[in-house]
């Protein structure tokens, strides 16, 4: 049941950004066996989609929430899940922006665009897979929100999808090291994501993570064409700690640096 959820997650994920395919078959290309660490999700905490909501789909696959995390300067919450019997199934990160903490003329354009649908769209079992529900987005409202909270700005875009799959080097042979890693997507003509220094972690906090700076997509707006950042690829090292116990959770001082890598970019 996991497995075609996230089947379908990657289908939407790789059309909308063909650069995560292209790295994933870099890796096969090299014999390299491809596990997801993790997957993530962005939401409002509007109660009709809020983190609980989105959580349902993996509760009733047999996920159990495990950690908590706040953003304070990102106006976030967050939570982990795990599948605590199949072990290939990836993490599931799902973070929520505390909309009350903004300004009265960003609610305002938030509260719009989750209104212009009825509740039935939120109540549908599959909003994972939905991306946007709510027709063509304002450029004009999309750089609005972008000044208070670039968060904001993508999710009123691209809505309910992974912004992100991540590849586990615990399970790459060939490319062992997240350094080894960073140079083979480099080499391939990717750009990472530089937000406090390409390397997120260290060994002693048994995680270290990288990413990929999000693909540049075309988006239909209702002012016309722009070409705006949608997803982007992450790459994972975990460690054991004294008792042999490999490090399970996210940190918060590197999920912060990695939310920046969807951040709005000139091409
Ligand atoms: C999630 C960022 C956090 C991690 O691995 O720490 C994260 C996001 O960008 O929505 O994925
Ligand atoms: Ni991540």
């Amino acid at each position: 049941m996991q497995q075609e959820i996230f089947q379908r997650l990657w289908k939407e994920y790789t059309k909308q950004n063909p650069s995560a395919q292209a790295i994933h078959d870099l890796f096969i290309q090299k014999n390299e066996q491809v596990l997801n660490d993790h997957v993530a999700f962005r939401t409002f905490d509007d109660k009709r989609m809020n983190i609980a909501v989105l959580a349902k789909k993996f509760l009733k696959a047999g996920y159990e929430f495990k950690g908590e995390y706040i953003f304070e300067d990102k106006h976030l919450n967050a939570v982990h899940l795990e599948h605590p019997s199949d072990k290939d199934a990836p993490r599931v990160f799902i973070s929520e922006l505390i909309v009350s903490e903004f300004s009265e003329e960003f609610q305002k354009i938030v509260k719009k665009r989750l209104n212009s649908v009825g509740n039935a769209y939120y109540a549908n079992p599959d909003l994972i897979y939905k991306g946007s529900v709510w027709g063509k987005p304002s450029y004009a409202d999309y750089q609005f929100l972008r000044k208070e909270s670039e968060y904001a700005a993508w999710f009123y875009v691209h809505g309910f999808r992974v912004n992100h799959f991540t590849v586990s080097i615990n399970a790459l042979q060939q490319y062992d090291t997240i350094e080894k890693v960073n140079q083979f997507i480099k080499d391939s003509g990717f750009e990472m994501n530089k937000s406090g220094g390409e390397i997120k972690g260290t060994v002693e906090k048994l995680l270290q993570q990288s990413s990929t700076l999000s693909e540049i997509i075309k988006v239909e707006f209702a002012e016309g064409m722009y070409e705006i950042p949608a997803c982007f690829y992450e790459f994972a090292i975990r460690y054991p700690d004294e008792n042999g116990t490999i490090f399970s959770a996210f940190i918060a001082a590197n999920a912060n640096k990695i939310f920046d890598s969807s951040n709005f970019r000139e091409k």
